[in-house]
């Protein structure tokens, strides 16, 4: 094997001087500077899969909401969650390692982590629509055949459909099967789910859904082939943003990213007022739902409204379903989550909140700490996950009223309508939309349940972000010092003020988020602390 390793590496050499570093979201930069690094996370696959016994890992090739030019690389673990963390460490070194080292450290990992050469390996991979694409799929096929490792090569996928199916591969024929391995059982899942769910409702008006020209946009007008839609009931929706083709447009003027951060509905949307909106991002991980109301402009319904409204959703549910007693239900949010829904959770809904570092490997991790764990980041990037405890409530327990039976069917088609392997952009709207139908909420009403506090993100330049470190979930900085003392002071002289600020983990800068009673408020907080740090 290691000969087989040494002449496929020869092939995909390491540009020289460059540092990779695989952090929240893989490895991911220019497509041109990653041949060698995709080569190098096929054979950190490969030892992954070894180390757990032959049992399937994903690799999925996807920039996300990141411009055409760039792409990225990530492993998707055994029961669809992300790359344990000390893995992340493997991968970084591996991709750093000279080019007549690379033997060296795969045998230096295969014997510390007492991986045995001789145990089966398996990988299943897809991409996403960026053209660099296939021949970075070739550089992973070579690290697979010169590991002898197993492959599926499940070609154009969503990043959550490929979690999704390594789920699927390493439960397939236990209890604890998590679908049919294959695209089409996706879509057969989500739409009996989602049938089950909404109980022959329908939603007030269209949602028109931007796909950011990227593999959202074929991938949902599948999905649509399993769902109801138009005059059956169920959900009416409008597809823009679908092209493929054109390279150059993934991203470009639309996506969830862009609505996002420029407050504004993509220039391509026709939608009018008060018709609900919804855009994805490149890889369909992430949605925000938005849409223009004639009094206001653009409202933003943003992942922690995602989060409020679902949380809000299967709190009655489990209430009415005799469950609420039973079942520890709660909300993972960020920093960056707008205060009012923090409130709106803790003092409305009744259910504690937890703040994680950025970075949806901790939401996610946190969330499995409850029985029904709601996590989204503002971003829109969430799912829901829900305990063995809560999964057996909802199937073992006995209705003592139509109304409970009927609270009972719902959750349980909900537990099969979420992806709760993560963030699934397809998968949350379905829910979404099914929470609308239930509750006959237009967007209006969806915005009304709580006022979000004016805020402020600003990226701020600097000399060095490695000096900032945080504890806290990032909401305090303990290096450089002193700085915190005097964020807190200016914090002190504003109503509402609540700022933070924590060093990028995919931009060479530092970001800093304020909020406060009024938007001149939030804007002259943000810009002091911005100051402060710079
Ligand atoms: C990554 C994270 C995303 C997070 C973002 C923060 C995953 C899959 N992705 O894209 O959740 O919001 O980083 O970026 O975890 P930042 O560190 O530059 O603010
Ligand atoms: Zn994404």
């Amino acid at each position: 094997m290691d000969s087989k390793i040494l002449a496929a590496s020869s092939k995909h050499p390491k540009p020289v001087d460059h540092v990779f570093q695989y952090g929240t979201a893989g490895f991911r930069m220019k497509a041109n500077l990653l041949d060698s690094v995709v080569f190098r996370v096929g054979l950190v696959a490969a030892l992954r899969s070894r180390k757990l016994g032959g049992q399937t890992i994903g690799v999925m090739i996807t920039a996300s909401h990141n411009p055409p030019e760039d792409n990225g690389v990530k492993l998707v673990d055994p029961m669809g969650e992300m790359l344990e963390n000390s893995w992340e460490a493997y991968s970084t070194e591996l991709a750093n390692a000279k080019d007549e080292d690379v033997v060296k450290v795969y045998k230096s990992l295969e014997e510390k982590l007492k991986i045995n050469p001789d145990t089966a390996s398996r990988v299943i991979y897809a991409r996403d629509t960026r053209p660099s694409g296939p021949k970075l799929v070739q550089a992973l096929i070579d690290a697979l055949d010169a590991t002898g490792t197993e492959y599926t090569d499940y070609k154009l996928l969503t990043t959550p459909q490929l979690h999704y199916l390594t789920r699927c591969t390493n439960t397939e024929g236990t209890p604890q099967s998590y679908g049919d391995v294959s695209e089409k059982g996706y879509y057969e899942k989500l739409g009996k789910a989602f049938k089950r769910a909404m109980k022959g409702k329908k939603t007030v008006g269209s949602v028109t859904v931007d796909c950011a020209n990227g593999v959202g946009g074929p991938k949902l007008a599948e999905l649509l082939k399993y769902i109801p839609t138009g005059s059956d009931g169920g959900v009416d929706i409008k597809i823009i943003n679908d092209d493929v083709l054109k390279a150059e447009v993934l991203n470009h003027e639309c996506g969830a990213d862009y609505v996002k951060t420029k407050q504004r509905a993509p220039p391509s949307s026709k939608a009018g007022n008060n018709e609900r909106c919804c855009s994805y991002d490149g890889d369909a991980d992430r949605i925000i739902y938005y849409f223009t109301d004639p009094e206001h402009g653009f409202r933003l319904l943003d992942g922690d409204r995602i989060a409020t409204l679902a949380a809000s959703f299967i709190g009655d549910l489990a209430r009415e379903a005799g469950l609420a007693s039973e079942l520890k239900i709660g909300v993972v949010q960020t920093a960056y989550a707008n205060g009012a829904s923090t409130k709106y959770v803790e003092k409305t809904l009744g259910l504690p909140v937890v703040c994680t570092p950025t970075g949806v490997k901790w939401l996610h991790h946190a969330a499995t700490k409850f029985d029904v764990g709601v996590y989204f980041e503002a971003n829109g990037h969430g799912t829901v996950v829900f305990s063995q405890q809560a999964l057996k409530a909802f199937s073992t327990k006995e209705p003592e009223s139509p109304a409970q039976a009927s609270a009972l069917e719902t959750l349980r088609a909900l537990t099969e309508l979420i992806n709760q392997t993560v963030g699934d952009a397809l998968s949350d709207m379905l829910l979404v939309e099914t929470i609308l139908a239930h509750k006959s909420w237009t967007p209006k009403e969806w915005d009304l349940t709580y006022t979000d506090l004016p805020n402020r993100l600003v990226r701020v330049e600097v000399a060095d972000r490695n000096i900032f470190k945080t504890t806290n979930a990032e909401r305090t900085l303990v290096e450089p010092q002193g700085t915190q003392d005097r964020l807190d002071q200016l914090v002190s002289k504003f109503k509402d003020g609540r700022s933070f600020a924590r060093a990028s983990g995919t931009e060479d800068a530092v970001r800093v988020y304020a909020e406060a009673a009024t938007r001149s408020e939030a804007d002259d907080l943000a810009s002091k602390i911005a100051a402060l740090v710079k």
